[in-house]
């Protein structure tokens, strides 16, 4: 990969991703977009505010930038996409779609993530096989495993190489995920640190896999680099780090600030959801065809989060 371009850069993966790939590749070899201005992005390399339903736009930009890999971040997430599934169909597949159409017409590689969000009530739900049911009861889901499919079909039809990785619930402290079921392990950190009563919108004792942000960027790097001779599965990976359920999570937020108060108030769309997802994914195949391995576990990344969402508390900045 030499140009990027990253679709949907200001969200919550985009926005620690931009500045990880600029490490690697070099400021103004990674451009990034999104629908609303980005002063942070801007300020440290090229920026353009664009819809990512606008494939024209997209194509003169690929052009301008000379882009060989496309990066595509725009999704509605679960809980905001049974708010308003039309609206999610529409952007997460249009997104994507463009994306696809971009890695065909200018011969650049595809990323776009996929998610546990792609398994259903019917799937497996302990050590849940990388390849499966598939049969998920959400539009968010429905998108996801489409884009599978289509990344897939691009990749054996045309030749566009296509990859991805079914992301668990992601943990980080740059930017605030929005409309997920799997938010609530990031916002209890926030609550922890600014010691104000945590309300969990799902159950105690559900699980759900989750991973800590710097292990899901280095994910995307890892797979994209990887020899695609070895890649046997393409669209896309299981890739776990952790599961816990809210108790689990609050217990080791206690062992490091005991004083963490929580609620219970289910939200039944989120708590629906999480009950329809696996508990636990089997990544096997990820860690054979291309070296996965995760580096953070719970407590490592509890200090972690405590930390960093402190010094933004010290700062002001929350
Ligand atoms: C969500 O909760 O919708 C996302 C996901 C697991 O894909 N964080």
């Amino acid at each position: 990969m030499k140009n990027i371009l990253i679709l949907g850069a200001g969200g919550q993966i985009g926005s620690e991703l931009v500045p990880y790939l600029r490490g690697i590749y070099g400021d103004a070899h990674v451009v990034a977009t999104d629908v609303k201005p980005n002063e942070v992005l801007k300020a440290a390399g090229p920026f353009e505010v664009v819809d990512a339903l606008d494939a024209k736009r997209l194509g003169e930009l690929a052009d301008t930038y000379r882009i060989d890999a496309v990066f595509n971040l725009v999704a509605l997430l679960s809980a905001t996409g049974e708010k308003n599934p039309t609206l999610a169909w529409r952007i997460n597949m249009g997104a994507l779609t463009n994306a696809l159409e971009l890695g065909r017409e200018k011969k650049a590689a595809v990323f776009t993530p996929s998610s546990i969000g792609a398994f259903g009530p019917s799937t497996p739900k302990d050590k849940t096989p990388q390849d499966t049911v598939m049969r998920p009861n959400t539009m968010y889901g429905v998108c996801k495993v489409s884009g599978e499919l289509l990344g897939d079909y691009y990749h054996t039809r045309f030749g566009v190489d296509t990859r991805s990785v079914r992301f668990p619930g992601i943990i980080s402290n740059v930017t605030l995920p929005g409309g997920g079921t799997t938010d609530y392990a990031v916002e209890v950190y926030y609550a922890a640190v600014k010691g104000e009563e945590f309300v969990c919108p799902v159950s105690e004792g559900v699980y759900m896999d989750m991973m800590y942000m710097p292990d899901a960027l280095r994910s995307i790097v890892e797979l994209m680099e990887a020899d695609p001779a070895k890649l046997k599965h393409r669209n896309s990976f299981n890739v776990a780090a952790m599961s816990f359920c809210p108790s689990k999570l609050f217990e080791a937020i206690r062992k490091q600030a005991p004083s963490l108060k929580v609620r219970y108030e289910i939200d039944p769309v989120k708590e629906q959801i999480a009950q329809s997802w696996p508990n636990m994914l089997d990544d096997s195949c990820a860690r054979s065809e291309w070296g996965w391995k995760p580096e953070w576990d719970l407590d490592s990344m509890t200090r972690d989060m405590l930390e960093k969402v402190g010094e933004k508390k010290t700062k002001g900045l929350i």
